[in-house]
């Protein structure tokens, strides 16, 4: 079914890039605060996290992941994904406790893929570990999807363990990465084609891939995710300036494809997202 508005993932940080590469890339939580607010303003409806220490490296440190999630709640209604994957040198188990930070949503890769000259580990018994601990935590996973096989090993993990918290499949098709699947509209249909019925959807190009993909995406009736994770130029030889730059543009598209960006009521509705908000919950 085509979606009736765009729900726009914005993936700020990431775990590649350093501040003093990209200086626009969100490090502090001061910074991922300031940078979700405005990326919410500009149409996001989803924030996927990851953390970096006081030194600006990644981290999974727990009481910074907790801290993380509170400030974002605190600050916007987006909702709120952390990262379990990571960078590629994070021990598994430090990757599984993230989900004890009690996000709204987590990021689970269905399969190992190389990933430049590194390999992004996701052997299945951790993937089945980790969808069990989401499903026990009540956190809506966001499938990523690298390579046409991951796809595969969805269909497998939904088979074996059942429906994710809330019920609703939800999917992220990364696209461009070297090692996996390329950034083209030939591979998003076929990606697309192979998902579990009834699942939504949306695609990241990185680097160059990004427009090719977000204009595959649309056109395909997927949402978008974007992000200074994904691709830090805007245009051949102009780099980002910040993340609400790279949403706006995105917001543009989905309105000019007849689908404007999702309200954060509505990404909620559409990932179905415990109620984790006080205030919402109190009455
Ligand atoms: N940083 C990559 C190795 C995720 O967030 O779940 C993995 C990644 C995927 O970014
Ligand atoms: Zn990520």
């Amino acid at each position: 079914m085509r979606a009736a508005g765009t729900l726009i993932t914005v993936a700020p940080t990431g775990a590649e890039s350093s501040k003093a590469d990209v200086p626009g890339l969100p490090v502090t939580l001061e910074e991922l605060v300031s940078t979700a607010r405005a990326c919410e303003a500009a149409g996001a409806g989803l924030v996927h996290v990851h953390v970096r220490d006081d030194d600006g490296r990644p981290t999974l440190d727990l009481a910074r992941l907790r801290d993380t999630v509170q400030a974002l709640r605190e600050s916007t209604t987006l909702v709120v994904q952390l990262s379990t994957g990571g960078a590629v040198t994070d021990p598994l188990e430090q990757r599984l406790r993230v989900l004890d930070a009690e996000p709204d949503s987590c990021s689970l890769t269905c399969g190992t893929v190389n990933f430049g000259d590194d390999v992004f580990n996701n052997p299945w018994p951790f993937m089945v570990e980790l969808y069990r601990r989401s499903q026990a935590r009540e956190v809506v996973p966001e499938f990523e999807l690298f390579d046409l096989g991951h796809v595969t090993a969805l269909n497998r993990l939904l088979d074996t363990c059942g429906e994710p918290h809330g019920g609703k499949i939800h999917c992220d098709l990364v696209m461009g990465v070297p090692g996996g699947m390329p950034g083209t509209a030939q591979a998003l249909v076929a990606a697309v084609a192979a998902l579990p019925a009834g699942a939504s959807w949306s695609a990241t190009g990185i680097g160059r891939t990004t427009l090719p993909v977000a204009l595959a995406a649309l056109s395909a009736g997927g949402h978008l995710r974007v992000g200074l994770e994904d691709t830090v130029t805007f245009a051949k030889g102009q780099p980002v300036e910040d993340n609400a730059q790279l949403v706006r543009r995105a917001a543009e598209l989905g309105t000019l494809a007849q689908r404007p960006p999702m309200s954060t009521d509505e990404a909620r509705a559409l990932l179905n997202v415990k109620d984790r908000t006080p205030a919402r919950t109190a009455g």
